[in-house]
């Protein structure tokens, strides 16, 4: 899949002419394009690890279709619900300017999709460059619906490093043999931590070490001396993954669609929600090399999946045929958080950016695990007859049902959310500490933070120990922003400002916080509309682990919510 493959179709204007899956038109408007697709999310079977399975998917493909547009395009995406849950797709990373409607968040911008129902997202791709991807954002769907987003410059613009011979968008996901949907409901009725994968996936194939899937690992076949760009997707539900490809250097160039300067490693690590573009040059001896990913796992005494999945990066010119068993990458081990540090550490903006320094809302959010109490029984599984919950700042997230929070705003529906989201601690206590258990049980509510258009924002994002420290991936809709600073323990404001990268920070908009740790982000309030904030490992997310900022319209058209589309639809 490379730019010669993009969805380019004779010039039209024409609206969804008699619908066929995944069918792409394209409209030109001086260089920019209107890109029409449809999803059609289905149930389909896929066959994986010994056994048939129906799973919900978008045109039946797993992973989902790949959209390539370029950096001003517009997206046009019709999504029909043939399934028989409710489903909203989100454009991971796109930041919809005055178009929320279109972000997808179930309950949060839009009701969602239900079974028969159609709606149609609209976007324009503004200032944006790299890969992204797109998911439902509704319970677990997407654990089988998601697919790769990528951006390609302007036309006639080049990209910030050597024109690579081939490019590879590489999804990593995470595969139940069970229904998705299930195992979602069996948790929600115990209040226990949610059954963990049977595998994980490179572009939808678990790969050779798993039993039952020799025949379907996904192999690419490069040429010696090719210059490769892998475009590396974090989907898995709920685990951060390690990635490496054996005997290969990985120059990092890009994550989350931002430029960084490039800079080489053996083994990446990615978030939930996280990507990250590489360059890797084939000059090992012709022959095949796996790539393969595996957890990084950071709550103590919490189950993960210690499976691997491998994908094989096979020469053309190799002539050691397809039985030479291929090298296998050294994977760091499963707590090696040594080696993530000295991974995310290094990532720079490639120029000096400016990074605001007037600080309007200068926030501070614990994000942790909490515990329920509750009367012993079936639904009151957790440790100690407990239910698992987690929140930000004490708040656990609820999600309203009768409406969506944007639609709430803009239409003036009192009784929905409240704005009064802590911009502190309501407690102070020694967050990584030995935390006393009567600070363990939260609040639950849909709580708003509110914001001026404009508004300069800076965020410690603390990590707590109540119940475990965990690595926790921060996901921001509708903004990216700059990772100042990060590092271990309690965040002290006194010495821990004094070493922000107020120069050079990369930009993201997927934050791992360290375990046992904080970061810190910043950004400017420059998109208008109701934006979630989450934890990106659903199972986190399910437990309560968001909040959502408002950001107020500021002066006309260009600073405002753009009205709600007619086809938005109703709850
Ligand atoms: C979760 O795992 C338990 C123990 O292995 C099993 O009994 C149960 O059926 C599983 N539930 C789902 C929904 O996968
Ligand atoms: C994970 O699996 C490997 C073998 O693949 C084993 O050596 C290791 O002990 C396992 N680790 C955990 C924490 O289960
Ligand atoms: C990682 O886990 C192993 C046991 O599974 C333990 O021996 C080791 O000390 C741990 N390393 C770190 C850095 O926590
Ligand atoms: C459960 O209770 C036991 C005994 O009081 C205690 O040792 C343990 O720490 C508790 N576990 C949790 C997660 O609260
Ligand atoms: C969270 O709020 C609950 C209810 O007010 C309280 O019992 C608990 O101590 C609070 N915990 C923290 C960490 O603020
Ligand atoms: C689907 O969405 C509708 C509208 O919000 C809601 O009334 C219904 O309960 C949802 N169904 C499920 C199974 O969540
Ligand atoms: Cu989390």
């Amino acid at each position: 899949m490379d730019a010669q493959n993009l969805c380019v179709k004779p010039r039209t204007n024409s609206l969804f002419l008699g619908l066929v899956f995944s069918l792409a038109l394209v409209a030109s408007f001086a260089n920019a394009e209107i890109h029409y697709h449809q999803f059609i999310v289905q149930e389909t079977q896929l066959k994986r690890l010994c056994q048939t399975h129906n799973r919900i998917t978008v045109n039946g493909q797993f992973p989902g279709p790949t959209l390539e547009v370029r950096n001003g395009d517009t997206v046009v995406v019709n999504v029909l619900n043939s399934a028989r849950y409710n489903v909203t797709i989100h454009w991971h990373g796109i930041r919809q300017m005055r178009t929320p409607w279109a972000d997808g968040p179930a309950y949060v911008t839009q009701c969602p999709i239900k079974p028969g129902g159609s709606y149609t997202y609209r976007f324009i791709i503004e200032d944006q460059e790299g890969t992204l991807w797109w998911h439902a954002h509704s319970r677990w769907l997407r654990a089988t619906v998601y697919g790769a987003l990528i951006i390609y410059p302007k036309l006639g613009s080049p990209y910030p490093f050597p024109k690579p011979n081939q490019e590879i968008p590489i999804l990593l996901g995470e595969w139940w043999n069970r229904d998705p949907i299930s195992v979602l409901k069996q948790a929600l009725f115990t209040g226990a931590i949610p059954n963990v994968s049977d595998a994980y996936t490179i572009n939808g194939q678990p790969g050779d070490l798993y039993k039952c899937s020799a025949q379907g690992t996904v192999r690419f076949h490069v040429g010696s001396g090719d210059r490769i760009l892998l475009r590396i997707i974090n989907a898995a539900l709920n685990q951060q993954l390690f990635f490496a490809v054996a005997n290969h250097k990985l120059t990092v160039v890009a994550a989350d669609a931002s430029y960084d300067k490039p800079f080489t490693t053996s083994v990446l690590m990615l978030g939930p929600g996280q990507t990250t573009d590489v360059l890797l040059t084939a000059e090992q001896a012709p022959g095949r090399y796996y790539m393969a990913a595996r957890a990084y796992a950071t709550g103590q005494n919490t189950p993960f999946d210690n499976t691997t999945t491998t994908a094989i990066l096979e020469y053309k010119s190799s002539n050691k045929g397809a039985s030479s068993r291929p090298i296998l990458p050294p994977l760091p081990a499963y707590n090696d958080t040594a080696t993530v540090t000295a991974f995310t550490t290094q990532f720079r903006s490639p120029y000096r950016v400016e990074v605001p320094t007037k600080i309007d809302h200068n926030l501070f959010f614990t994000v942790g695990l909490g515990l329920v109490n509750c009367t012993p029984g079936p639904r009151c599984q957790g440790p100690n007859n407990t239910r698992f919950a987690a929140s930000m700042n004490n708040v656990s997230f609820v999600l309203p049902r009768r409406t969506s929070l944007l639609q709430a705003y803009y239409q003036n529906i009192p009784g929905v959310f409240t704005t009064d989201f802590p911009p502190v601690p309501p407690i102070q206590f020694d967050y990584t500490g030995n935390v006393p258990r009567g600070l363990w049980q939260p609040t639950f509510g849909t709580k708003l933070y509110k914001m001026k258009f404009g508004s300069t924002v800076q965020i410690v994002l603390q990590d707590t120990a109540i119940v475990t420290t965990e690595d926790h991936p921060i996901h921001l809709h509708g903004y990216h922003f700059y990772v100042v600073g990060q590092g271990f323990g309690n965040f002290d404001p006194r010495k821990d400002a004094a070493s922000f990268n107020l120069i050079d920070p990369p930009q993201r908009n997927t934050i791992d916080v360290p375990v046992g740790g904080w970061a810190v982000i910043r950004f400017v309030a420059d998109n208008p509309g109701v934006w979630l904030m989450h934890c990106h490992i659903d199972s986190h997310l399910t437990w309560g682990m968001a909040m959502s900022f408002l950001v107020e319209n500021g002066f006309g058209e260009m600073e405002s919510i753009e009205p709600p589309p007619a086809d938005l639809p109703p709850c």
